[in-house]
C-alpha cells in the first residue's frame, strides 16, 4: 500500500507508551503505525521523537482588552510561532465585552483567524456580560458552532462576574456539556493592596506582585471550586501560580470533585525578582496571577509531577515593550496601569522539555499528556492529542539533542523580548505537521496562512469523573430538608 506521506525511522511517543514505527498518512490522517511502510512522500526522523502535535490551549491572539490594548500577535504570527514552538493546534480566546452579544463575537475572530492561521485553531469563549438572552440563547449557540469550552474572570473590573453569575454559566456549560475555565483571583484584595501600594508612593513595576497576593489566588481558587460542587459541573483553574492553589485544586479532585488545573512555564521559570529590573524593565515580567518565588517553583513541579496539573500553556499575551504596549500609559506609570501578560508560545513546550524531560523530572510520557493529549480530551479534540490510526496527522518531530541557546531574534511572534532570553535548553521541535501537511520542516516555514482550519469542537470527555450533586441542590432529596413523616 502507497500512503501520501511516511514518516519513517523515528521513536514514536504517545501519552502511553514509546515505540519504533514508521506512519503512513493518507489524507491527512494517520492510516498505518508498521516498518518499511512506503509513501508518495516521506520524512527521515531517524533520530528523531515523533509526538503528538503540541496543543496550545491558553493563548491570547488578535484579542483587545476591555481597556481597547491589543495583543501584539495575530492569528498570523501568533500560529507561526506556535507551530515552531511544536504545535499543531491552538486554542486563543474570543472576548466578549460588556454590551457585546456572543455571537458577534465569535463572527469577529472568525475574520481575525481565517485566511490567517497556519495551524488548526478554536477559541475558548470569555464570557464578560451573561445576560438573559446569552444564557438563553447565545451560549448554547456557541456550544452548537463548537465553541465547547468557556472563561469567567473572578477580578477586572470591567470583565468580572459575581458568584452568581458565574452560578449560572457553570450550570449552562454543565447542561451541553461545555467546561468553563476561571482566572481565580479575589478583585477586592487586589483593589485594596493595589490603593495601600499607591498611597504609600510604591509605583514601580516590582509592586505588581504584593498587590496580587498568594491569598487572593487561593481565596478565589475556593470559592471558584465551591460553586462548581454545587452544581457539580466541571471546571478549569487557569494559570495556577501558588502551592496554596495547587493544593485546593489536588483536594478538590481527591474529593471527587470534577476540577481540572492549568499551570505554566513563566511560574516555573521565573520569580518576582524578574520584576525588580531597573525602571520600566521589570514591566516585561508583569503578569496576572504574578511570578512568586523559588519555593513555588519546587511545589509546582512536585504538583505537575503529582498529576494536580491537567494542562501546561504559555499563557501567551504578547504586549510589546513599547508604547502599543506595557509602555502604553508612558514611563512614569504606576504598576496597575501596565498591561499584564508575556510571551511564551514558542518555547512552552521546549523548556518543559529540556527542564522535564532531560532533568528527569517527567516522562515522556507526562511531557506529551501535557503537551496535547489532556487538551484534546478536556477541550474536546477526539481526533488530535495521539498518534493512532484514524487520528489527524497531527506531528512533531524534535529533536531531543540540539542545544539552543534562546534569545529574542529566534522568535516568530511579534515581540521584542523574551522573558526566557539567555536560557540555554536541551530539545527542540524540527518539523510540524498539521492534518499531514507540513508546517514548518527543519526550522523553515512551509505552511501560507489559511492552511489552518477551524475545528468545532465536542462535549468535554468526563469519563472517570463522577457526578456528586450536593444536597441543598437535589430536588429528590426535597434539597436536604427533611419533611416529618
Ligand atoms: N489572565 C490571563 O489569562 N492572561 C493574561 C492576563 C490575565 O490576567
Ligand atoms: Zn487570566
Ligand atoms: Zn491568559
Amino acid at each position: 500500500m502507497m500512503f501520501d506521506l511516511v514518516i519513517s525511522g523515528g521513536t514514536v511517543a504517545t501519552a502511553a507508551d514509546t515505540f519504533r514505527a514508521d506512519i503512513g498518512i493518507t489524507d491527512g490522517r494517520i492510516a498505518a503505525l508498521g516498518e518499511g511502510l512506503e509513501g508518495a512522500d516521506s520524512i527521515d526522523a531517524g533520530g528523531r521523537l515523533v509526538l503528538p502535535g503540541g496543543i496550545e490551549a491558553h493563548c491570547h491572539i488578535a484579542q483587545e482588552s476591555a481597556t481597547g490594548g491589543m495583543t501584539s500577535d495575530d492569528y498570523r504570527s501568533g500560529s507561526i510561532s506556535a507551530a515552531f514552538g511544536g504545535n499543531s493546534c491552538f486554542i486563543p480566546f474570543a472576548a466578549q465585552h460588556r454590551g457585546k452579544g456572543v455571537t458577534e463575537t465569535l463572527d469577529l475572530y472568525d475574520s481575525r483567524a481565517m485566511g490567517a492561521s497556519v495551524i488548526d485553531w478554536s477559541y475558548h469563549l470569555i464570557v464578560a456580560d451573561p445576560t438573559e438572552t446569552v444564557l438563553r440563547d447565545e451560549l448554547p449557540a456557541a456550544f452548537a458552532r463548537g465553541i465547547t469550552s468557556f472563561k469567567v474572570f473572578m477580578t477586572y473590573d470591567l470583565m468580572r462576574v459575581d458568584d452568581a453569575q458565574f452560578l449560572d454559566i457553570l450550570t449552562v456549560a454543565k447542561t451541553h456539556g461545555a467546561l468553563t475555565m476561571v482566572h481565580a483571583e479575589n478583585s477586592g484584595m487586589i483593589a485594596w493592596m493595589t490603593r495601600r501600594l499607591l498611597e504609600a508612593g510604591h509605583t514601580a513595576p516590582r509592586y505588581h506582585a504584593p498587590s496580587h497576593p498568594a491569598l487572593a489566588e487561593s481565596e478565589a481558587i475556593n470559592r471558584a471550586i465551591s460553586l462548581a460542587r454545587l452544581v457539580d459541573a466541571p471546571l478549569l483553574i487557569v494559570h495556577v501560580s501558588t502551592p496554596e492553589g495547587a493544593g485546593l485544586v489536588h483536594d478538590a479532585r481527591l474529593a471527587g470533585a470534577k476540577i481540572f488545573g492549568e499551570t505554566c512555564p513563566q511560574y516555573l521559570f521565573l520569580t518576582r525578582d524578574d520584576l525588580d529590573r531597573p525602571g520600566m524593565e521589570g514591566a516585561k515580567f508583569m503578569c496576572s496571577p504574578p511570578l512568586r518565588d523559588t519555593a513555588t517553583q519546587e511545589a509546582l513541579w512536585r504538583h505537575i509531577q503529582g498529576g494536580t496539573f491537567s494542562l501546561w500553556s504559555s499563557d501567551h499575551s504578547p504586549y510589546r515593550f513599547d508604547d502599543t504596549g506595557k509602555l502604553a500609559k508612558g514611563t512614569d506609570a504606576h504598576f496597575g496601569q501596565i498591561a499584564n501578560g508575556m510571551p511564551g508560545i514558542g518555547l512552552r513546550l521546549p523548556l518543559l522539555f529540556s527542564e522535564g524531560v532531560n532533568k528527569g523530572r517527567i516522562t515522556l510520557q507526562q511531557f506529551v499528556a501535557l503537551s496535547a493529549s489532556n487538551a484534546a480530551r478536556l477541550y474536546g479534540l477526539p481526533q488530535k492529542g495521539s498518534i493512532a490510526i484514524g487520528m489527524d496527522a497531527d506531528i512533531a518531530i524534535w529533536n531531543p539533542q540540539e542545544t539552543r541557546t534562546v534569545t529574542v531574534k529566534d522568535q516568530h511572534d511579534n515581540m521584542d523580548y523574551t522573558p526566557f532570553e539567555g536560557r540555554k535548553l536541551t530539545g527542540w521541535p524540527t518539523t510540524v505537521l498539521t492534518r499531514g501537511r507540513r508546517v514548518v520542516e527543519d526550522g523553515r516555514l512551509i505552511a501560507t496562512p489559511g492552511d489552518g482550519r477551524f475545528v468545532a469542537r465536542e462535549r468535554i470527555d468526563l469519563t472517570g469523573h463522577p457526578g456528586a450533586t450536593v444536597p441543598e441542590l437535589d430536588p429528590a432529596t426535597n434539597f436536604g430538608v427533611k419533611v416529618a413523616p
